[in-house]
C-alpha cells in the first residue's frame, strides 16, 4: 500500500528520493530495449525519461494517492505514465522548431545526443506508452478507473491543456500577452499536468465530492506558483544548477509573470498562491503535511 512508501513526517527530499527510485525502476522496466533495429528509439526514450530531474509529478501522484490508501503498484503506474508525458514534452519543447535548446537536465538535449527525427519519435513513443501504461490492468482493477485516468491525462496533455498552452506560448513570442492571457497560458502549459498528477490520486482512490475539489484547488494554485518560480529561475537562476539555459524567455522577448510584474511582485504572488494551495488541504488535516511541504519547496527550489 502507498501507506508504506514512506513514514509519516517524511521530508520532501526523502520522499522525492523514494519517488524517484521507485518510478525510475518502473520506467526502466517499461522501456527495456528490444533486440530489433527499433532499439534506438527506446535508447532515446530512456535517455530522456531517466535523465536527472526533480520527479515532481511522480511525487505528487504518490503523495496524493497515499491520502486515499491507494495500492502502491497502481500509484507507481500513474507516476511512471505522467513522467513519460512530461519527458516527451521536454524533448519536443527543445527541438529546433520550438525552443531550440542544447541543454536539458544538465545534459545535451535528445535531438543533440541522437538526431532530430529520433527525438521526435522518442517523444511520440513516450506519449503513447503513457496511455498504454494507464490502460494496463496493473494500474487499477476497475476498468472505469483506468478509463477515467486515460481521459483525464489526455485532456491535461492535449490541445485543451499542455499542447494548447505550448501553442499560445509560441504565439507569445510575436504577440504581447497581458497578465490574464499569460495566466491562462501557464495554467494550460504547465498547470494541467501538475493538476492531473494530484487529481490522479483521487481518481485511483475513487474520491468524491469535497475531497476531489479540494485536491483540484491545491493543484491549480500549486501549478501556477510552480510556473512563476520557473520564470524567476529563468531570470535569477544558475544554468549549472537548473541544468538548462537561463535567460531564454528574455532572449525570446517572451512576456512572463516576471517581465510584467517585476521579480519581487512575482515572488509575492507565488507566495500567495502557495498559501492558498496549502489552505485547500485543511480537510485532510495532518495527513496532507507532505503536500504542504511540497508547495513550499516548489517556490524555494533552485532547479
Ligand atoms: C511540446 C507539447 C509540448 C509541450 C511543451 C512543458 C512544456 C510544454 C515545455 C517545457 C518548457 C518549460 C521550461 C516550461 C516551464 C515549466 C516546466 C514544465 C519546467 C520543466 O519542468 P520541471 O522543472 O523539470 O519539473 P524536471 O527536469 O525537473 O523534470
Amino acid at each position: 500500500m502507498t501507506e508504506n512508501l514512506w513514514p509519516d513526517g517524511v521530508t520532501v527530499s526523502d520522499a522525492t528520493a523514494i519517488a524517484t527510485r521507485m518510478t525510475d525502476a518502473l520506467i526502466e522496466r517499461l522501456l527495456a530495449a528490444p533486440t530489433g533495429l527499433e532499439a534506438r528509439v527506446y535508447e532515446a526514450m530512456r535517455y530522456s525519461a531517466l535523465a536527472p530531474g526533480k520527479r515532481l509529478r511522480p511525487l505528487l501522484v504518490l503523495a496524493a494517492a497515499r491520502l486515499f490508501g491507494v495500492a502502491r503498484r497502481s500509484a507507481l503506474q500513474v507516476a511512471a505514465a505522467v513522467e513519460m508525458v512530461h519527458a516527451y514534452s521536454l524533448i519536443h519543447d527543445d527541438l529546433p522548431a520550438m525552443d531550440d535548446s542544447d541543454l536539458r537536465r544538465g545534459r545535451p538535449t535528445c535531438h543533440k545526443r541522437f538526431d532530430e527525427a529520433t527525438a521526435i519519435l522518442a517523444g511520440d513513443g513516450l506519449l503513447t506508452m503513457a496511455f498504454e501504461v494507464l490502460a494496463h490492468p496493473d494500474t487499477h482493477g476497475d476498468p472505469a478507473v483506468r478509463c477515467e485516468l486515460v481521459a483525464a491525462l489526455a485532456s491535461a496533455a492535449g490541445s485543451a491543456g499542455m499542447v494548447g498552452g505550448q501553442m499560445i506560448d509560441l504565439i507569445a513570442e510575436r504577440q504581447a500577452l497581458d497578465i490574464a492571457a499569460i495566466t491562462r497560458l501557464q495554467r494550460m502549459k504547465t498547470g494541467a499536468l501538475i493538476a492531473f498528477s494530484c487529481e490522479a490520486g483521487g481518481i485511483l482512490g475513487k474520491a468524491v465530492g469535497d475531497l476531489r475539489t479540494t485536491l483540484r484547488g491545491y493543484a491549480h494554485d500549486l501549478g501556477l506558483a510552480f510556473q512563476i518560480a520557473d520564470d524567476l529561475l529563468d531570470v535569477e537562476g544558475d544554468a549549472a544548477e537548473t541544468g538548462k539555459p537561463v535567460g531564454a524567455d528574455v532572449a525570446a522577448g517572451k512576456a512572463t509573470f516576471v517581465s510584467i510584474l517585476g521579480a519581487s511582485r512575482a515572488r509575492a504572488q507565488a507566495e500567495l498562491l502557495v498559501d492558498q494551495a496549502v489552505a485547500h488541504l485543511d480537510l485532510f488535516e495532518e495527513r496532507a503535511e507532505l503536500l504542504r511541504q511540497v508547495a513550499r519547496f516548489v517556490i524555494n527550489r533552485r532547479t
